[in-house]
């Protein structure tokens, strides 16, 4: 399907690179009689992933809390976002910062207990915004309940079968059950002392030796979930971002990994073992089934495939709502590859009627002022700037990561301040992803800006991210806050956003434009070292000033 009417007339400048083309998605899907009642609030929305260590401290012990979110709701509501992701707050020992649960269905006391939960999803909703948690089905922790009834228990009884043990190799079971890495190094397995005393049998950890995986054959293990799921919908929490989506179901026999497999820490590919096995699909549709008796809520899927056919799968109609896509995230700040993923995510879901999702970072990813500065911190906001405009043009939902609306870059912080247990795991040889996680920077002039009362915060703050802080941006209309906040009040209110199919525009080398088939907002992005003139229209919003009427290098603008 091309309807490339009119954009020749529309787009002298970019159009002149080469010839307008395809869209992507089918054409009836534009039309306009779908009545906004029928098409769910997650459809479009604007997630904000809060980092609760790092948002903001109300207690004073130097980490963020619940209490600190509460707090923080008016600045939410004002930077204009529809929902929170919570990244896990359940009791943990916080071996991985949460990541592993210790008991699902209570708040850890370090972000305010249970109490804290229930007032912040009042407050929120009080203003509009939805709360989704984080949950963590692949594993449990080594603290939880039935884990130490499992080292208590005997080999192949029922405690143990809720976990992976198995009995190691080798004459004396010294060696691995199989030749899993962990994602964050080591082997995947660690061996236990049994109760009397001999050395043991042997679990699995995809993860730190603190997340034991859970054995998704047993029934026990999606009983205990659903009982979670509806303990945290009850309360009135409007869904779940679920954690490794592409784990739970390990393959049969549980076979060693090719050598060409094997990648390094903190990734996977497609045909991992560890990851992206059949059997995942219908825990999926298990977790859906629970979910449409709340029909407002909604699930969002971490899922590291990358072949669009396989990621699919996890979309379907019975499965969950939406997963994320990384491929914007992992892109360089160059039109082709900025296309192609776009593209790419697009296909992703369309397949399956699907709602395509966009992320620029997360508490895992290099934050992305630096990863598009190469080195050069002011070249990297500028194109951090551009790139919120993308992402917030596209059909779709889209998650903001805390602190990328201050345009934080990621902080290189000291070997003795490092806490992600990849950097123990690796011997020291990866730093892991603390440089994304540093508190937020919200008032004043030196550490800790506001975050906490406490002198020392989790991670230290940076003494420069004074220029940073939200007090000084909301001041500032130049500031990335104040775009941010534009982009968002545009996006909501305007109707050139319509629409969930998009148009290529032909563009010179280097640079990129599509527009929304049915509103008509134009988005034009410069990758170029040199200013580019811009399509005809009015500009509506633009990441830099223009220069002579053309759009910057390293910018991007929204036109109508
Ligand atoms: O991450 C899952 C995961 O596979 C990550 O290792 C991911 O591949 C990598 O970080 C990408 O750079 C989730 C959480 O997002 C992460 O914070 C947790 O540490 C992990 O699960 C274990 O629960």
């Amino acid at each position: 399907m091309v309807h490339n009417d009119s954009v020749t007339d529309a787009a002298r400048e970019i159009e002149s690179g080469s010839a307008a083309d395809e869209t992507t998605g089918p054409e009836s899907s534009d039309a306009p009689a779908v009545s906004a009642v029928e098409t769910p609030w997650w459809k479009s929305a604007i997630f904000y992933q809060i980092y609760p260590r790092s948002f903001a401290d109300s207690s004073g012990d130097g980490v963020g809390d619940l209490p600190g979110v509460v707090e923080k709701l008016g600045y939410l509501e004002l930077l204009g976002v529809d929902a929170l992701w919570l990244s896990p707050v359940m009791r943990s020992p916080m071996a991985d910062h949460g990541y592993d649960v210790s008991d699902p269905r209570d708040i850890d006391p370090l972000f305010g207990g249970i109490e804290a939960m229930d007032t912040l999803i009042e407050e929120a909703h009080a203003r509009s915004i939805r709360v989704t948690m984080d949950l963590v089905p692949n594993h449990t922790s080594d603290q939880h309940r039935w884990f130490v009834e499992a080292l208590a228990a005997a080999p192949g009884s029922a405690a143990r079968d809720r976990y992976i043990f198995r009995d190691g190799r080798g004459a004396d079971g010294g060696e691995p059950p199989n030749n899993w890495p962990s994602i964050f190094g080591g082997p995947a397995w660690t061996r236990i002392t049994e109760p009397d005393g001999s050395p043991g049998q042997w679990y699995m950890h995809i993860f730190a030796p603190e997340q034991p995986d859970l054995n998704w054959e047993n029934e026990e293990i999606f009983a205990d979930l659903q009982e979670t799921l509806r303990f945290w919908l009850d309360r009135g929490v409007d869904g779940f971002r679920i954690d490794v989506a592409h784990g739970m179901a390990k393959p049969e026999g549980l076979p060693d990994m090719d050598d060409d497999q094997r990648t390094g820490l903190l990734i996977n590919d497609d045909d991992d073992p560890r990851f992206n096995n059949p059997g995942v699909h219908a825990i999926h549709r298990r977790i859906r089934s629970v979910l449409d008796e709340y029909p407002d809520a909604v699930t969002v899927g971490e899922i590291w495939v990358r072949d669009n056919a396989r990621f699919a799968e996890y979309v379907r109609p019975d499965e969950l709502h939406l997963g994320f896509n990384f491929r914007l995230a992992e892109t360089d700040f160059d039109a082709d590859s900025i296309r192609s993923a776009i593209e790419n995510s697009l296909a992703a879901v369309e397949s399956v009627g699907g709602n395509p999702t966009w992320t620029l970072s997360n508490h895992d990813i290099e934050r992305e002022v630096t990863r598009y500065g190469n080195g050069d911190q002011s070249r990297g906001l500028a194109r951090a700037r551009a790139m919120i405009l993308v992402e917030l043009a596209l059909p779709g939902t889209v998650f903001l990561y805390n602190g990328s609306e201050l345009g934080l870059p990621n902080v290189d912080l000291p070997d003795e301040a490092l806490q992600d247990p990849v950097w123990e795991r690796s011997g020291h040889t990866e730093r892991g992803r603390d440089g994304c996680r540093v508190p937020l920077p919200w008032e004043g002039t030196e550490p800790p800006f506001g975050f906490s009362t406490a002198a020392e915060t989790w991670l230290p703050m940076p003494a420069q991210w004074s220029e940073l802080t939200a007090e000084r941006q909301l001041e500032d209309v130049d500031s990335t806050l104040s775009l941010y906040r534009m982009a968002i009040e545009l996006r909501k209110t305007r109707p050139e956003f319509r629409g969930t199919d998009i148009q290529w525009y032909g563009a010179p080398a280097g640079c990129l434009a599509f527009r929304r088939a049915l509103g008509r907002l134009t988005c034009a992005v410069n990758t170029t070292d040199e200013p580019v003139g811009l399509p005809e229209g009015e500009v509506l919003l633009a990441s830099a000033p223009l220069i002579d009427g053309m759009l910057a290098a390293d910018a991007a603008a929204w036109l109508v």
